[in-house]
């Protein structure tokens, strides 16, 4: 008998990656329901090359049969409808924030800590980290097996898509506006300052201590998820990037470390990708791991001003998409000419974006498929 799967937020940023990934996975459409708050009805979604989907309504939905769900709708809409999923005997692997700190539900990076999956049974849920933990907590897990992290300083680069396709519009119309002279608070309602031509030093809400809830879940979850003795600081902004974290991370080891030994614990590691050549062009940039699998480290060097330090940067796509061009260039990555590939992905999330954005942003990438090197 299949698996039956139901993607809940399917018409956002990270829905459409999970059913696409799904799709890749061939799963077939029959066995894939796609759903999303009533504001979506009528709505379809493309599903792999060839099918599409209806979008059913959420909270009419009947999840008796359902073996999985895939949830990425926010947090009020998972702490909605958990229940109702798992009453009825399906298991919930959520990528929002709400069950990721409760002590019965397993927070999960699969090449981090795949054995905590065990405990999901306690509520039948997964709970999986905010993107730029994930990718943070991948490139730490190998040095800290080796050389025992104590503390991690991080600033972040954070692309708006992670803060849905909304934000994706408005760093487009923004731009364009500076160029047709249009007024930018034309198209300010996703963030609190323009984000074309700026950066931002606030991702989520205020906490009472100074930090922002974005600064916070890299803080706790990656305590929960590594070891809770790791102290995390760290500051997140959003850059008008359209897709890719970018992290600078300053970490702190028990015992001396050096650049080649933490270069090697890296190119040795699950989903880590070292590119790391001391020349121009020899490290990645977010463009260039849109739709790309690896979390990329690049610029390892020994950090001179603290004792067992090292500096690094790491970037990875945030929708966390898997995309065609793998197929494109199965070259070893630190191989490939940046500029090839993954432009297939990039023109293929375009065809995602609402209308405006997609019809002024597709001709500059050219026709899915084809790279513009
Ligand atoms: C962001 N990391 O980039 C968040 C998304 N969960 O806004």
């Amino acid at each position: 008998m299949s698996i039956k799967y139901a993607v809940v937020g399917a018409t956002g940023n990270v829905g459409r990656e999970m059913l696409q990934i799904l799709a890749e996975k061939k799963i077939p459409a029959k066995d894939v329901t796609a759903l999303a708050s009533e504001r979506s009805v009528g709505v379809e979604v493309t599903y792999g090359e060839d099918d599409v989907l209806k979008v059913d309504v959420l909270s009419d939905f009947d999840f008796e049969g359902t073996d999985i769900v895939l949830s990425s709708a926010g947090a009020k809409v998972s702490a909605e409808f958990a229940s109702r999923a798992t009453d009825a005997g399906a298991v919930i692997i959520d990528n929002t924030s709400h069950f990721r700190m409760d002590p019965d539900v397993p927070l999960v990076v699969p090449e981090v800590n795949p054995g905590a999956i065990a405990g999901y049974g306690k509520k039948n849920i997964i709970a999986n980290p905010n993107c730029s933990t994930i990718q943070m907590v991948v490139a730490l897990k190998p040095l800290h097996d080796l050389f025992k992290i104590e503390r991690v300083v991080v600033s972040t680069y954070q692309s708006v898509s992670g803060a849905g396709k909304e934000a994706m519009d408005e760093l487009f119309n923004q731009t364009r506006g500076v160029y047709v002279n249009e007024p930018e608070h034309k198209f300010r309602e996703v963030f609190p300052k323009p984000i074309a031509f700026n950066v931002i030093p606030q991702i989520d809400v205020f906490m009472e201590d100074g930090s922002t809830k974005e600064e916070w879940k890299m803080m706790v979850e990656t305590k929960k998820i590594l070891d809770p003795k790791i102290k995390v600081s760290a500051t997140c902004v959003r850059v008008p990037v359209f897709i890719g974290h970018a992290e600078a991370v300053n970490v702190q080891f028990a015992k001396s470390v050096s650049a080649d030994e933490a270069r090697a614990a890296l190119r040795n590691a699950p989903g880590v990708t070292v590119v790391d050549h001391r020349v121009e062009e020899g490290y990645v940039t977010p463009s260039e791991a849109a739709g790309e699998d690896p979390v990329y480290v690049s610029r390892i060097r020994e950090d001179p001003t603290i004792e067992n330090g090292i500096n690094m940067w790491v970037v990875a796509d945030n929708l966390q998409g898997r995309r065609a061009q793998r197929r494109a260039d199965q070259r070893p990555a630190d191989q490939r000419i940046y500029g090839e590939g993954r432009v297939t992905a990039a023109a293929s999330r375009v065809s995602s974006l609402p209308g405006s954005t997609r019809q002024s942003i597709a001709p500059n990438f050219g026709p899915p498929g084809q790279a513009r090197g």
